[in-house]
């Protein structure tokens, strides 16, 4: 039985090739681009692999998503879509986007940006913004990871919502579901953070209906994917004065071209793909972990569903 492993980049592939070598024991751990024969591969490890990779193996019994989003798999047109995905998630990964959630929230509650531009032309301007408790967050996507950052913000004092397909209990949270709930919601948000998947549900759902839904100052914060923005709405109600600000870490394209009107843009702070990140050195662990629980148990908790699409 073999597992093959695609990161991309050749050197970031070696080294979990290399890691998944020592942590599965006995296991053929190769690069994708030489697996070896192909009814004996099991498992393959990947971060948005080429299309039609995934279907030479016809004995496989797991697509392993190196990240806890699954579009980069499914939108290859050749995957077998019976085959399961397994997630990769973990505590440092969920810490991480605690951590980006809770710094660009406060950003935007305090006005950093304005305070940044005043410092750059010696103005010396006290903002005086509410405390967290007069300050509404709405978080979309209450999964994983979007439930323990609502929380953390809630943790700070700030009033949060969220909003997901379901129905969620979450203390002290008020949670908003379906698509019925949108408009509501987004019309008591004031910072919103986007932590859904993207699926052909979620596709450009921040674009000028939604956007406008917001009350006017409001900021966003993405961290799903680009791919849920739409970015002429974006910079539309930017430059209307209707929103005051957007931290945005994924994009449409990555990395970001060069020429793109978000690098320059006065009202909006770039990060590039890293409010969180799978570290190969605990990441590899939470890998070989997880496709030694799925070869003994057949699932595991939390798994990703294809034809919902996350
Ligand atoms: P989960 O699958 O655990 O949760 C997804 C959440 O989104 C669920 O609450 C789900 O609702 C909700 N949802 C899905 N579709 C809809 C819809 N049509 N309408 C309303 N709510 C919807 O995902 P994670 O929390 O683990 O990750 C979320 C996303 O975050 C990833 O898919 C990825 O895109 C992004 N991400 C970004 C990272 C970064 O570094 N920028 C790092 C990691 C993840 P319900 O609970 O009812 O099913
Ligand atoms: C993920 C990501 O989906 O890093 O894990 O974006």
């Amino acid at each position: 039985m073999s597992v093959v492993v695609y990161l991309g980049d050749d050197e970031e592939t070696r080294d979990w090739v290399d890691r998944l070598r020592r942590l599965l024991p006995g296991r053929d751990v190769r690069p994708l681009d030489d697996p070896g024969a192909p009814e004996d591969v099991a498992y393959a490890v990947v971060w948005a692999p080429p299309a039609g990779a995934i279907a030479r193996f016809p004995r496989l019994r797991a697509v392993v998503s190196v990240g806890a989003g699954i579009d980069h798999v499914l939108r290859d047109p050749e995957l077998p879509r019976h085959i399961p995905i397994l997630r990769t998630t973990g505590p440092e990964m969920v810490q991480r986007l605690r951590e980006y959630v809770a710094l660009h929230v406060l950003a935007h509650h305090r006005q950093l940006a304005v305070t940044d531009a005043n410092q750059a032309r010696g103005v010396w301007q006290q903002i005086v913004t509410p405390p967290a408790q007069r300050r509404r967050v709405g978080v979309m996507g209450l999964g994983h990871i979007g439930a323990q950052c609502a929380l953390t913000v809630a943790a700070l004092g700030f009033d949060v919502a969220g909003w997901a397909r379901s129905k969620k209990a979450l203390a002290g949270i008020e949670t908003f579901a379906g698509p019925e709930a949108l408009r509501p919601f987004l019309a008591r948000t004031e910072i919103l953070v986007c932590l859904l998947p993207l699926t052909s549900e979620t596709k450009g759902i921040l674009n000028a209906g939604t956007l406008g839904s917001l009350p006017a100052g409001s900021a966003l914060i993405n961290a799903g994917r680009g791919g849920h923005v739409v970015e002429a709405d974006l910079l539309a109600a930017l430059d209307s004065g209707h929103l005051s600000g957007a931290t945005l870490d994924v994009f449409q394209t990555e990395p970001l071209p060069d020429r793109h009107p978000f690098w320059a843009h006065p009202k909006i702070r770039v990060t590039p793909h890293i409010a969180s990140y799978i570290d190969p050195g605990t990441g590899a662990g939470v890998v070989a972990e997880n496709i030694l629980r799925y070869e003994a148990e057949g699932r595991l908790p939390d798994m990703a569903d294809a034809v919902r699409g996350y």
